[in-house]
């Protein structure tokens, strides 16, 4: 039973649903060395959202409001944190889920399917039965994508994973939106959207932003677009967690 008078409350339900995630074959066990690392950048950055990843954040959604086939992939620990928001945002934008592990095993993908089941997901994609196709010059389990998803895919949402996809992604044509609390991560650095922020903050708060923005006219999302540059956001990002040390 998690104490609620307890001064980092928040971060103990966060680490109760990683610990469950790992107890019911969602998460990998290398998801818990990668939620701790997670929770350093998070005390780093001050535990919020910052005005930076705010307009990062609205700039994902314009991305997401002006793409014709946008895809959530997901994995052990972003299933963990928030699988709710997950399916929300599918709703929201009709779009698919498609599972993507790195440490990929039969069970682990059917236990991550019937999260996003249980929570209504129409369009589940990556499960074995899926017909999939090699990302070229990928290697490993996370080389295999959905045909019917990742592959047709003009914007892919890649939270919390590090490695060499989002390069190879991007080099297709691919515009890639990334949430990593890290910003020199190989990931972060490649993408073409960076949010550095914890994804349990990012998920409601990206929700509520397409929501606003779904009124807006495709020429001020596109000049919303426009406007941002990745490697300033993550300039910012660096100098923000500099400035605390101030
Ligand atoms: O479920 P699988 O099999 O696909 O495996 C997933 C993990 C996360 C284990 C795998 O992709 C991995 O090893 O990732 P890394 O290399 O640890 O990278 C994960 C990144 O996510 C790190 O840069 C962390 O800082 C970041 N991160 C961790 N928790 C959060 C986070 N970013 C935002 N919000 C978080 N809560």
């Amino acid at each position: 039973m998690l104490n609620k008078n307890h001064p980092r409350y928040q971060s103990l339900v966060y680490r109760d649903k990683i610990v469950k995630a790992h107890e019911n074959g969602i998460l990998a066990d290398s998801g818990m060395i990668a939620h701790g690392r997670g929770e350093t950048f998070d005390y780093l950055i001050g535990e919020k959202t910052t005005d930076n990843s705010q307009n990062t954040i609205d700039v994902a959604a314009c991305y997401f409001l002006t793409s014709k086939n946008p895809v959530l992939s997901v994995n052990g620990n972003t299933t963990a944190l928030v699988s709710e928001e997950i399916a929300q945002l599918a709703d929201l934008l009709d779009i698919p889920v498609e599972i993507n592990l790195y440490y990929r095993t039969p069970e682990r993908i059917v236990n991550i399917e019937k999260v996003y089941k249980d929570l209504g997901v129409k369009n589940i994609l990556g499960t074995d039965d899926d017909d999939f196709i090699d990302t070229p010059d990928l290697d490993g389990p996370r080389s295999p994508v959905s045909i019917e998803g990742i592959k047709k895919a003009d914007l892919v949402f890649i939270p919390l994973e590090d490695g060499d996809r989002a390069e190879k992604l991007y080099a297709l044509g691919k515009d890639i939106v990334n949430v990593d609390l890290n910003p020199l991560s190989r990931t972060a650095q490649t993408s073409t959207v960076t949010i550095v922020d914890n994804i349990v903050r990012v998920m409601p708060a990206l929700i509520k932003s397409v929501e606003k923005y779904s009124d807006y006219d495709n020429s001020d999302l596109q000049e919303k677009i426009d406007k941002f540059n990745n490697n300033v956001n993550l300039d910012t990002a660096i100098h923000d967690i500099i400035k605390r040390f101030e």
